[in-house]
């Protein structure tokens, strides 16, 4: 696997270059232009010219997140075609880039959802949370606003002021775009743009809707290992693959995190790796990475990605706000690197575990080989 940590930009982000190096085993970022606007055509210059503040820095864009979508094409409007034809001019100039690996989402008008950003946890750390019955009293036209102020003045990853600012068209938009409707537009999109990323060897890799059902009525389908397998043979192409993200499939209770990795195997091109804490079903909040701090088995997690191989890029996912922080919610410097830590030590762990066995495989066959006796391997 690869360690990476999202990075925002220059002016978006509080964290910096020089700490994320600092980070044991962190070789890369996950990046992105942070201000452009989905549909919008990113030009090869100005991803030169990110990827050399990055690489200045001693480090590598190990991929994107995100390329947003623009809602058209998520809608299926006569103008989408425009918005893809971008689409793929962008992949192009990121190919010729030699950046490899797009992760995306296709939720309708909301990207990730969370009813508090700053929910105060028993050991005084605050956490992004969700309650379902908070969702239920909720005009989705104040979404925005309840979410905005405890933001840090972040500008919220998906959640563009200006996009939020225009949510009741949205909401019009999206009203005969139900589940099939959603797939068959996916499908679109993907064999569309599979053509220049079988040419550039891009992966897509599409981002869990989170949380992992329908929220205010709209469409859903990225929720489940049904949904995915689905997905990838509706556009059956190794470049078509799935972010896996573990605190988005996670919210559902009923997927089952390793049993998803082991089903997915290589079609999964990035990992998003982070712990809930349930309260009920419907109510949950992001715990530290760490396992008996929340419900998630991480070193199960870990493992499976052990077993399927996994040698591509991962992230620590949303940290706490700890030790005075101030940052974008789920995107300070402390808790992710305790995360990425927590994670390169279980990896670490697996990793020789394992190879101890294939060791000691190795020795027994030997003996059996050779007919050695009286021989002990400890
Ligand atoms: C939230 C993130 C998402 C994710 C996008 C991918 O913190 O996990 O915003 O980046 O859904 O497009």
């Amino acid at each position: 696997m690869e360690m990476t940590l999202r990075w925002f930009g220059e002016g978006f982000d509080t964290v910096s270059l020089d700490k994320i190096r600092q980070i044991p085993g962190v070789k890369g970022v996950i990046t992105t232009l942070y201000d452009k606007a989905p549909g919008e055509v990113w030009k090869r210059e100005e991803i030169h010219a990110l990827k050399e503040k990055v690489e200045n820095a001693g480090l590598k864009i190990s991929g994107i997140e995100s390329v947003n979508i623009h809602d058209s094409i998520k809608i299926g409007s006569p103008d989408r075609d425009l918005y893809i034809d971008n689409y793929i001019e962008t992949l192009e100039n990121l190919g010729k880039e030699d950046i490899h690996l797009v992760c995306y989402n296709f939720m309708p008008v909301f990207d990730w959802t969370r009813t508090e950003l700053a929910r105060v946890r028993p050991d005084g750390s605050t956490v992004l949370a969700y309650s379902q019955k908070a969702i239920d009293n909720l005009d989705p036209e104040k979404m925005f606003e309840s979410i905005n102020k405890d933001s840090n003045g972040a500008i919220l990853p998906g959640w563009e002021p200006e996009r939020m600012a225009t949510i009741k068209e949205l909401f019009e938009k999206y009203k005969d775009v139900d589940e099939e409707k959603l797939f068959e537009n996916l499908k679109y999109f993907l064999e569309k743009i599979m053509p220049v990323c079988d040419e550039y060897d891009i992966n897509m890799a599409i981002h869990p809707d989170d949380p992992a059902w329908s929220v205010f009525g709209l469409p859903r389908i990225i929720i489940n290992l049904e949904n995915l397998q689905r997905m990838m043979k509706m556009v059956d192409n190794p470049h078509n693959g799935v972010t896996f993200c573990a605190g988005s499939y996670g919210t559902n209770r009923e997927n089952d995190l390793p049993t998803m990795i082991r089903t997915l195997k290589d079609r999964i091109h990035f990992a998003h790796v982070r712990n809930l804490k349930f309260n009920s079903d419907d109510d949950f909040e992001e715990a530290s990475h760490l396992s008996s701090d929340g419900d998630f088995d991480m070193y199960e997690i870990m493992k499976a990605l052990y077993d399927i191989n996994y040698d591509k890029p991962i992230r620590p996912d949303h940290g706490r706000m700890i030790w005075g922080e101030v940052a974008m919610p789920g995107y300070g410097l402390y808790d992710r690197a305790l995360g990425a830590a927590y994670l390169n030590g279980l990896w670490e762990a697996i990793c020789k575990s394992n190879k101890m066995n294939g060791l000691s495989m190795r020795i027994l066959n030997t003996y059996k080989m050779e007919g050695e006796k009286n021989v002990t391997y400890r």
